[in-house]
C-alpha cells in the first residue's frame, strides 16, 4: 500500500485544495493530511477563519483523504514520514525545493498550484462586496 502525506492549513476549503488533494491521492493508495493547528498557524503568521477542529472535520469528509493528523511545528515532518511509513510527500509547488531534505526518507513531489483561487483571494473578494 503506497502512503502519501501532505501538509497545509486548508482554510475556507476551495477547489484549489481539492485539486491538490485529488492529485496527491492519485499518486498512491492512502492519503494522510497534516492540518496546521491554530497555534502553528500563528507561527506561520496565518489566521484561519475555521478552527483546527472544524478544518479537520471538513478534511475528513473529503473522499480523497484517508487520515487527518495535526501539524504542530516545522520540525515534525521527518518523524511523521517515519511514523506513518510514508512513501510519497506531496506539496504545491509554491513550496518547490523547501522540503527536499525529506528525499532521504521518501519520494518528494511538488505539484503545480491551481491558478485563480486562494483563501486570500476569497477573503479579498468578499471584502470588496461589502
Ligand atoms: N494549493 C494549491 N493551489 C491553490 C492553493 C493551495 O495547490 N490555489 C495547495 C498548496 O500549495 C498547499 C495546499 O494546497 O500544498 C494547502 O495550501 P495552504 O492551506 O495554503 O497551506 P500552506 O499554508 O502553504 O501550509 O508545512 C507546510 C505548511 O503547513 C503548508
Amino acid at each position: 500500500m503506497k502512503k502519501v502525506l501532505t501538509y497545509g492549513t486548508f482554510d475556507l476549503l476551495h477547489w484549489g485544495h481539492i485539486n491538490l488533494l485529488k492529485r496527491a491521492k492519485d499518486l498512491g493508495d492512502y492519503l494522510v493530511v497534516a492540518v496546521s493547528t491554530d497555534e502553528f498557524n500563528a507561527i506561520k503568521d496565518k489566521k484561519s477563519y475555521h478552527s483546527y477542529e472544524n478544518r479537520k472535520l471538513i478534511l475528513e469528509a473529503i473522499r480523497y483523504v484517508d487520515e487527518v493528523i495535526p501539524e504542530n511545528n516545522w520540525e515534525q515532518k521527518i518523524q511523521d514520514v517515519i511514523n506513518h511509513k510514508i512513501d510519497i510527500f506531496v506539496m504545491g509547488n509554491d513550496w518547490e525545493g523547501k522540503f527536499d531534505f525529506l528525499k532521504n526518507y521518501c519520494e518528494v513531489v511538488y505539484l503545480p498550484r491551481t491558478e485563480g483561487i486562494s483563501t486570500t483571494k476569497i477573503k479579498e473578494d468578499l471584502l470588496s462586496l461589502t
